[in-house]
C-alpha cells in the first residue's frame, strides 16, 4: 500500500470508528432494538452524512430486515454497503475534448484549490495523457501566485500569471492563448477564495467563467468545487453558493486523510446533487485520486470486518 493510500485508509479508519464501527457492532450483537436504529442514525449524522441521507439508509435497512427477516451480521454488512453505495454517483468522465479543455477550481480560502490544481495537473498528465498549463487566477493575494509558481517549477509545467491585482479573467484569457500556442491541451485555473465580499467573489468567478467561454468554445468544461472534508456541514452552505453562481460540474473533497467525517461525501451528493469527481488525501502531489464509490464504501466497511 502506498503512503498516500495508507493515509487515506487511516482517514477512513477514523470515519469508520464514528460511522460504521458501532453500527456493525450493534447489528452483529444480534440485539436490534429501536435504540439500535436511533444510534445508527445518530452515528451517520455525526459523520456529516446529513439528516435526510442518514434517515434513508436507516429506513431502507430497517425495512430490508422486516421484509426478509435476515439478521446475520454478514448479510446486513452487505446490505449496508449496498445502501451506502446507492447514494453515491459515479464520477463524471474527465474528457480532454476542449481546445484547450479548461478547468476552473473554485472554493473558499484554505479548501485546497491551489494544491489540488497541482495534484490534478500531475494526475491528468500521468493518467489521462494531458499536457497541462496552470493559470494563476487568484490574483487577490500575491502569495497565491507564488504558491502556484512553486508547484509549476516542481512539476516542470508552464504557469501563466498576471501582476498582483490583475484581472483574473484576463489572466485566464492569456493562459488559453498561451496553451494553444504551446500545445497544452489542459488549462487548470486556480481562483481566489476570498475577496472584499462574497458578492464580489461570486461576480468575479462568473466573469472568469464568461471569459473562459470567449477564449475557448465550450469552456470551462469543468468547474470543480474544492471542499475541505474537515469543514463538514459548513461545506454544504459553501457549495450551494458556488453552485448557484458558477454552475459547478463536480466536487473535489480534500483532506480525507485528516477528516473524522467522511460522511460529507454522501451529504454533498444528496443535498446538492453534485457528483464527487476527485478526492484528496494528503499534501503531496500523488495524494489525489479519481473518486471510486465502490472502493470508498468497500474501504469504509472492509477494514471494519478485520477488527
Ligand atoms: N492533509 C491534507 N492537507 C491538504 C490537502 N489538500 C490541501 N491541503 C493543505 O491545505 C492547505 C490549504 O491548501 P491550499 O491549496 O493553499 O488552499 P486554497 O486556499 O484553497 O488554495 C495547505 O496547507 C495544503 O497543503 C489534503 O488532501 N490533505
Ligand atoms: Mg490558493
Amino acid at each position: 500500500m502506498s503512503e498516500s493510500l495508507r493515509a487515506f485508509a487511516s482517514g477512513l479508519a477514523r470515519t469508520r470508528q464514528t460511522l460504521v464501527g458501532r453500527i456493525i457492532n450493534a447489528l452483529g450483537a444480534g440485539g436490534i432494538t429501536s435504540a439500535t436504529w436511533e444510534e445508527m442514525e445518530a452515528q451517520l449524522i455525526e459523520a456529516d452524512m446529513g439528516v435526510a441521507p442518514a434517515r434513508q439508509v436507516v429506513g431502507n435497512l430497517r425495512s430490508y430486515i422486516t421484509r426478509t427477516g435476515v439478521t446475520s451480521a454478514a448479510t446486513l454488512h452487505t446490505q449496508l454497503a449496498a445502501e451506502l453505495r446507492s447514494l453515491l454517483a459515479d464520477p463524471p468522465p474527465f474528457a480532454l475534448d476542449g481546445d484547450p479543455t479548461v478547468v476552473l477550481l473554485v472554493g473558499v480560502n484554505g479548501a485546497g484549490k491551489t494544491t489540488t490544481a497541482a495534484k490534478l495537473a500531475q494526475l491528468a498528465r500521468t493518467r489521462f495523457g494531458a499536457r497541462p498549463l496552470l493559470a494563476a487566477c487568484d490574483t487577490f493575494r500575491a502569495a497565491a501566485v507564488e504558491q502556484l509558481q512553486t508547484w509549476g517549477t516542481r512539476l516542470d509545467l508552464p504557469v501563466v500569471s498576471g501582476a498582483a491585482g490583475a484581472d483574473p479573467g484576463a489572466v485566464l484569457f492569456d493562459a488559453v492563448a498561451s496553451a494553444r500556442a504551446r500545445g497544452n491541451n489542459l488549462v487548470l485555473a486556480d481562483t481566489a477564495g476570498r475577496l472584499h465580499s462574497k458578492f464580489n467573489l461570486m461576480e468575479e468567478l462568473k466573469k472568469v467563467q464568461r471569459v473562459a467561454g470567449k477564449a475557448s468554445a465550450g469552456a470551462p468544461q469543468h468547474v470543480l468545487l474544492v471542499l475541505d472534508a474537515v469543514s463538514g456541514q459548513n461545506a454544504l452552505a459553501q457549495a450551494a453558493a458556488f453552485k448557484a453562481a458558477v454552475g459547478v460540474t463536480a466536487v473535489v473533497i480534500t483532506k480525507l486523510d485528516s477528516s473524522a467525517r467522511g460522511g460529507i461525501v454522501f451529504a454533498v451528493q444528496q443535498a446538492l446533487n453534485l457528483p464527487v469527481q476527485f478526492v484528496g488525501s494528503g499534501e503531496r502531489l500523488e495524494d489525489l485520486e479519481t473518486f471510486n464509490p465502490d472502493d470508498y464504501v468497500a474501504r469504509l466497511l472492509a477494514a471494519e470486518s478485520q477488527r
